[in-house]
Protein backbone atom coordinates (compact mmCIF):
# COMPACT_ATOMS: atom_id res chain seq x y z
CA UNK A 1 0.00 0.00 0.00
CA UNK A 2 1.59 3.70 -1.15
CA UNK A 3 1.44 6.41 1.66
CA UNK A 4 -1.22 8.44 0.92
CA UNK A 5 -0.33 12.44 1.70
CA UNK A 6 -3.31 15.12 1.83
CA UNK A 7 -2.94 18.24 -0.16
CA UNK A 8 -5.88 20.91 0.16
CA UNK A 9 -8.48 17.97 0.57
CA UNK A 10 -7.44 15.48 -1.08
CA UNK A 11 -5.52 12.50 -0.60
CA UNK A 12 -3.12 11.86 -3.18
CA UNK A 13 -0.45 8.51 -3.22
CA UNK A 14 3.16 9.39 -2.08
CA UNK A 15 4.79 9.46 -5.40
CA UNK A 16 2.01 11.91 -6.92
CA UNK A 17 1.33 14.16 -4.08
CA UNK A 18 3.33 17.03 -5.71
CA UNK A 19 3.21 21.29 -4.97
CA UNK A 20 4.02 23.73 -8.16
CA UNK A 21 8.16 24.67 -8.03
CA UNK A 22 6.82 28.62 -8.37
CA UNK A 23 5.12 28.07 -4.24
CA UNK A 24 7.00 30.65 -1.96
CA UNK A 25 6.95 27.82 0.42
CA UNK A 26 9.90 25.88 -1.52
CA UNK A 27 10.93 29.71 -3.26
CA UNK A 28 11.53 31.35 0.09
CA UNK A 29 10.80 29.07 3.08
CA UNK A 30 7.40 30.95 3.09
CA UNK A 31 4.98 28.78 5.14
CA UNK A 32 4.81 27.64 8.65
CA UNK A 33 4.68 24.13 9.88
CA UNK A 34 4.47 21.49 12.38
CA UNK A 35 5.51 17.84 13.99
CA UNK A 36 3.42 15.75 15.98
CA UNK A 37 3.14 12.38 17.28
CA UNK A 38 0.21 9.91 17.33
CA UNK A 39 0.08 7.93 19.94
CA UNK A 40 -2.04 4.62 20.48
CA UNK A 41 -3.86 6.38 18.07
CA UNK A 42 -4.40 9.34 19.61
CA UNK A 43 -2.69 12.35 18.63
CA UNK A 44 -0.29 13.96 21.15
CA UNK A 45 -1.27 17.72 22.32
CA UNK A 46 -2.96 18.56 19.30
CA UNK A 47 -4.94 21.61 20.35
CA UNK A 48 -1.62 22.94 21.47
CA UNK A 49 0.02 22.45 18.30
CA UNK A 50 -2.55 23.72 16.29
CA UNK A 51 -1.99 26.54 18.61
CA UNK A 52 1.09 27.43 17.66
CA UNK A 53 0.72 26.61 13.64
CA UNK A 54 -2.01 29.08 14.21
CA UNK A 55 -0.18 31.97 15.87
CA UNK A 56 3.01 31.07 13.43
CA UNK A 57 0.79 31.90 10.31
CA UNK A 58 -0.93 35.16 12.28
CA UNK A 59 2.56 35.97 12.41
CA UNK A 60 3.57 35.92 8.73
CA UNK A 61 0.31 37.24 7.17
CA UNK A 62 -0.55 34.05 6.07
CA UNK A 63 -3.82 32.79 6.39
CA UNK A 64 -4.82 29.12 6.83
CA UNK A 65 -7.39 27.96 4.02
CA UNK A 66 -9.18 25.64 6.40
CA UNK A 67 -10.53 26.24 9.94
CA UNK A 68 -8.88 24.27 12.80
CA UNK A 69 -11.78 22.05 12.79
CA UNK A 70 -10.93 21.11 8.95
CA UNK A 71 -7.41 20.67 9.84
CA UNK A 72 -8.21 18.07 12.37
CA UNK A 73 -10.47 16.36 10.31
CA UNK A 74 -7.43 16.15 7.83
CA UNK A 75 -5.42 14.84 10.28
CA UNK A 76 -7.46 11.87 11.33
CA UNK A 77 -8.56 11.47 7.39
CA UNK A 78 -4.51 10.90 6.64
CA UNK A 79 -3.81 8.92 9.96
CA UNK A 80 -6.54 6.64 8.84
CA UNK A 81 -6.00 6.49 4.90
CA UNK A 82 -2.46 5.23 6.10
CA UNK A 83 -3.41 2.96 8.99
CA UNK A 84 -1.24 5.10 11.22
CA UNK A 85 -1.40 4.32 15.08
CA UNK A 86 2.09 5.54 16.26
CA UNK A 87 3.59 7.87 14.18
CA UNK A 88 4.25 11.33 12.72
CA UNK A 89 2.61 13.48 11.38
CA UNK A 90 3.78 16.85 9.40
CA UNK A 91 1.34 19.57 8.67
CA UNK A 92 2.54 22.08 6.25
CA UNK A 93 0.96 25.45 5.04
CA UNK A 94 2.63 26.87 2.18
CA UNK A 95 2.49 30.73 0.90
CA UNK A 96 1.17 29.22 -2.54
CA UNK A 97 2.28 29.57 -6.28
CA UNK A 98 3.11 33.04 -7.17
CA UNK A 99 6.06 35.08 -9.21
CA UNK A 100 9.35 34.90 -9.06
CA UNK A 101 9.49 37.54 -6.99
CA UNK A 102 9.17 37.95 -2.96
CA UNK A 103 6.07 39.45 -3.11
CA UNK A 104 3.24 37.25 -1.23
CA UNK A 105 0.86 39.52 -2.42
CA UNK A 106 1.66 38.01 -6.07
CA UNK A 107 0.44 34.62 -5.00
CA UNK A 108 -2.67 32.53 -4.75
CA UNK A 109 -3.87 29.04 -3.26
CA UNK A 110 -1.86 28.11 0.05
CA UNK A 111 -1.17 24.60 -0.13
CA UNK A 112 -2.48 22.89 3.16
CA UNK A 113 -0.23 19.54 2.99
CA UNK A 114 -0.58 17.10 5.88
CA UNK A 115 1.69 13.65 5.85
CA UNK A 116 1.25 11.15 8.30
CA UNK A 117 4.43 8.30 8.50
CA UNK A 118 5.43 5.80 10.96
CA UNK A 119 8.77 7.64 13.05
CA UNK A 120 12.48 6.79 12.96
CA UNK A 121 13.09 6.72 16.27
CA UNK A 122 16.34 7.49 18.19
CA UNK A 123 17.98 4.22 18.74
CA UNK A 124 17.56 2.77 22.51
CA UNK A 125 21.11 3.55 22.70
CA UNK A 126 20.76 7.28 23.27
CA UNK A 127 18.19 6.73 25.97
CA UNK A 128 20.41 4.34 27.74
CA UNK A 129 23.95 6.42 27.52
CA UNK A 130 22.94 9.58 26.68
CA UNK A 131 24.24 11.94 23.88
CA UNK A 132 27.21 13.72 23.49
CA UNK A 133 27.08 17.15 22.06
CA UNK A 134 28.72 19.91 21.16
CA UNK A 135 27.61 24.10 21.04
CA UNK A 136 28.27 25.12 17.23
CA UNK A 137 29.21 28.48 16.19
CA UNK A 138 25.55 29.58 14.32
CA UNK A 139 23.60 31.10 16.41
CA UNK A 140 19.98 30.71 16.88
CA UNK A 141 18.12 33.32 14.91
CA UNK A 142 18.11 37.05 16.65
CA UNK A 143 13.91 37.18 17.57
CA UNK A 144 14.02 40.87 16.53
CA UNK A 145 14.82 39.63 12.90
CA UNK A 146 12.92 36.57 12.52
CA UNK A 147 11.31 35.00 16.25
CA UNK A 148 12.66 31.40 16.61
CA UNK A 149 8.72 31.25 18.71
CA UNK A 150 7.63 31.49 14.86
CA UNK A 151 7.54 27.67 13.26
CA UNK A 152 8.75 28.64 9.92
CA UNK A 153 9.58 26.93 6.80
CA UNK A 154 12.85 28.28 7.09
CA UNK A 155 14.79 26.33 9.07
CA UNK A 156 18.30 27.07 7.49
CA UNK A 157 19.69 28.34 10.83
CA UNK A 158 18.59 25.32 11.99
CA UNK A 159 20.36 23.19 9.40
CA UNK A 160 23.64 24.65 9.64
CA UNK A 161 23.68 24.18 13.22
CA UNK A 162 22.75 20.67 12.58
CA UNK A 163 25.17 20.15 9.64
CA UNK A 164 28.04 21.39 12.24
CA UNK A 165 27.17 19.22 14.79
CA UNK A 166 27.09 16.59 12.70
CA UNK A 167 30.82 17.68 11.32
CA UNK A 168 31.38 17.16 14.89
CA UNK A 169 30.36 13.61 15.44
CA UNK A 170 27.03 14.82 17.12
CA UNK A 171 23.67 14.07 16.72
CA UNK A 172 22.42 17.20 17.80
CA UNK A 173 23.83 20.69 18.58
CA UNK A 174 23.90 23.59 21.15
CA UNK A 175 23.01 27.01 19.67
CA UNK A 176 23.71 30.12 21.85
CA UNK A 177 21.56 33.36 20.75
CA UNK A 178 22.81 36.79 20.06
CA UNK A 179 23.71 37.21 23.84
CA UNK A 180 25.74 34.92 24.14
CA UNK A 181 23.13 32.90 26.36
CA UNK A 182 22.05 28.87 26.04
CA UNK A 183 19.23 28.93 23.50
CA UNK A 184 18.15 25.35 22.43
CA UNK A 185 19.42 22.44 20.18
CA UNK A 186 18.68 22.56 16.49
CA UNK A 187 15.23 20.88 17.09
CA UNK A 188 15.26 20.06 20.96
CA UNK A 189 14.69 22.13 23.66
CA UNK A 190 17.49 22.14 26.19
CA UNK A 191 16.75 21.58 30.41
CA UNK A 192 19.26 21.41 33.11
CA UNK A 193 18.93 19.53 36.39
CA UNK A 194 20.67 21.26 39.40
CA UNK A 195 20.30 21.01 42.92
CA UNK A 196 17.09 19.09 42.30
CA UNK A 197 15.53 21.63 40.30
CA UNK A 198 15.17 22.33 36.50
CA UNK A 199 16.59 25.18 34.61
CA UNK A 200 15.59 25.55 31.39
CA UNK A 201 16.06 29.13 29.54
CA UNK A 202 12.82 31.33 28.88
CA UNK A 203 11.26 31.83 25.37
CA UNK A 204 12.20 35.10 25.63
CA UNK A 205 15.93 33.94 24.83
CA UNK A 206 14.84 33.16 21.25
CA UNK A 207 13.78 29.67 21.20
CA UNK A 208 11.00 27.93 19.89
CA UNK A 209 8.53 27.53 23.02
CA UNK A 210 8.74 23.48 22.66
CA UNK A 211 4.89 21.19 23.29
CA UNK A 212 6.86 18.63 24.84
CA UNK A 213 9.11 21.51 27.02
CA UNK A 214 6.00 22.09 28.26
CA UNK A 215 4.58 19.05 28.63
CA UNK A 216 8.25 18.24 30.89
CA UNK A 217 7.37 21.15 33.06
CA UNK A 218 4.05 20.03 33.73
CA UNK A 219 5.39 16.38 34.59
CA UNK A 220 8.36 17.76 36.90
CA UNK A 221 5.67 20.14 38.35
CA UNK A 222 3.50 17.53 39.29
CA UNK A 223 6.21 15.64 40.76
CA UNK A 224 7.05 18.32 43.11
CA UNK A 225 10.10 19.61 41.13
CA UNK A 226 10.84 23.06 40.82
CA UNK A 227 11.24 24.39 37.25
CA UNK A 228 13.03 28.18 36.88
CA UNK A 229 13.20 29.73 33.59
CA UNK A 230 16.11 31.47 33.84
CA UNK A 231 18.86 32.83 31.00
CA UNK A 232 21.75 29.89 30.95
CA UNK A 233 25.10 30.16 30.03
CA UNK A 234 27.54 27.60 28.65
CA UNK A 235 29.36 27.51 32.17
CA UNK A 236 25.72 26.60 33.48
CA UNK A 237 25.32 23.65 31.47
CA UNK A 238 29.18 22.33 31.94
CA UNK A 239 28.58 22.50 36.03
CA UNK A 240 24.76 20.91 35.77
CA UNK A 241 23.90 18.12 37.56
CA UNK A 242 21.94 16.40 34.63
CA UNK A 243 21.05 17.60 31.29
CA UNK A 244 18.76 16.19 28.65
CA UNK A 245 16.91 17.67 25.93
CA UNK A 246 12.95 17.56 24.90
CA UNK A 247 11.04 17.46 21.43
CA UNK A 248 8.47 16.07 19.30
CA UNK A 249 10.81 13.77 17.88
CA UNK A 250 13.62 12.95 20.86
CA UNK A 251 10.86 13.20 23.28
CA UNK A 252 13.01 13.63 26.57
CA UNK A 253 16.67 12.44 25.72
CA UNK A 254 19.59 12.38 28.57
CA UNK A 255 22.81 13.93 26.84
CA UNK A 256 26.03 12.91 29.16
CA UNK A 257 29.13 15.53 26.94
CA UNK A 258 29.03 18.85 26.23
CA UNK A 259 32.08 20.64 24.70
CA UNK A 260 33.85 17.65 25.63
CA UNK A 261 32.92 18.77 29.79
CA UNK A 262 31.07 15.18 31.26
CA UNK A 263 27.75 16.25 32.56
CA UNK A 264 27.26 14.79 36.40
CA UNK A 265 28.33 11.56 36.58
CA UNK A 266 28.58 10.93 32.53
CA UNK A 267 25.47 8.70 32.94
CA UNK A 268 21.69 9.70 32.41
CA UNK A 269 20.77 10.64 35.90
CA UNK A 270 17.82 9.74 38.49
CA UNK A 271 15.79 13.27 37.62
CA UNK A 272 16.03 12.96 33.54
CA UNK A 273 15.18 9.05 34.25
CA UNK A 274 12.23 9.61 36.40
CA UNK A 275 10.84 12.17 33.85
CA UNK A 276 11.55 10.00 30.78
CA UNK A 277 9.55 7.60 32.51
CA UNK A 278 6.58 10.26 33.32
CA UNK A 279 6.42 10.88 29.92
CA UNK A 280 6.31 7.45 28.82
CA UNK A 281 3.47 6.67 31.05
CA UNK A 282 1.85 9.79 29.82
CA UNK A 283 1.91 8.88 26.08
CA UNK A 284 1.99 4.85 26.44
CA UNK A 285 0.53 4.49 29.68
N1 LIG B 1 13.32 23.67 19.04
C1 LIG B 1 13.26 23.65 17.70
C2 LIG B 1 14.09 24.60 16.94
C3 LIG B 1 12.41 22.74 17.05
O1 LIG B 1 12.34 22.72 15.73
C4 LIG B 1 11.75 21.89 19.22
C5 LIG B 1 12.59 22.82 19.80
C6 LIG B 1 10.93 21.01 20.10
O2 LIG B 1 9.57 21.43 20.03
P1 LIG B 1 8.37 20.41 20.22
O3 LIG B 1 7.16 21.25 20.08
O4 LIG B 1 8.50 19.37 19.13
O5 LIG B 1 8.52 19.83 21.57
C7 LIG B 1 11.65 21.85 17.83
C8 LIG B 1 10.74 20.88 17.18
C9 LIG B 1 12.48 16.51 13.33
C10 LIG B 1 11.52 17.31 14.08
O6 LIG B 1 12.03 15.76 12.47
C11 LIG B 1 11.91 18.44 14.77
C12 LIG B 1 10.97 19.15 15.47
C13 LIG B 1 9.70 18.74 15.52
C14 LIG B 1 9.33 17.61 14.83
C15 LIG B 1 10.24 16.88 14.11
O7 LIG B 1 13.67 16.59 13.61
N2 LIG B 1 11.41 20.26 16.11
Amino acid sequence: MSLKVYINGTLYDKADAKISVYDHGLLYGDGVFEGIRSYGGRVFRLEQHLDRLWESAQAIWLEIPISRDEMTAAINETLLANEIIDGYIRLIVTRGAGTLGLDPNKTADPQVIVIADTIALYPDEYYENGLDIVTVATQRNHPAALDPRIKSLNYLNNILAKIEGLRAGCVEALMLNHDGEVAECTGDNIFLVRGGALATPPTTAGILAGITRGVVIELAQGAGLAVHEDPLSRRDVYVADECFLTGTAAEVVPVVRIDDRVIGDGKPGPVTRDLMQRFRELTRG
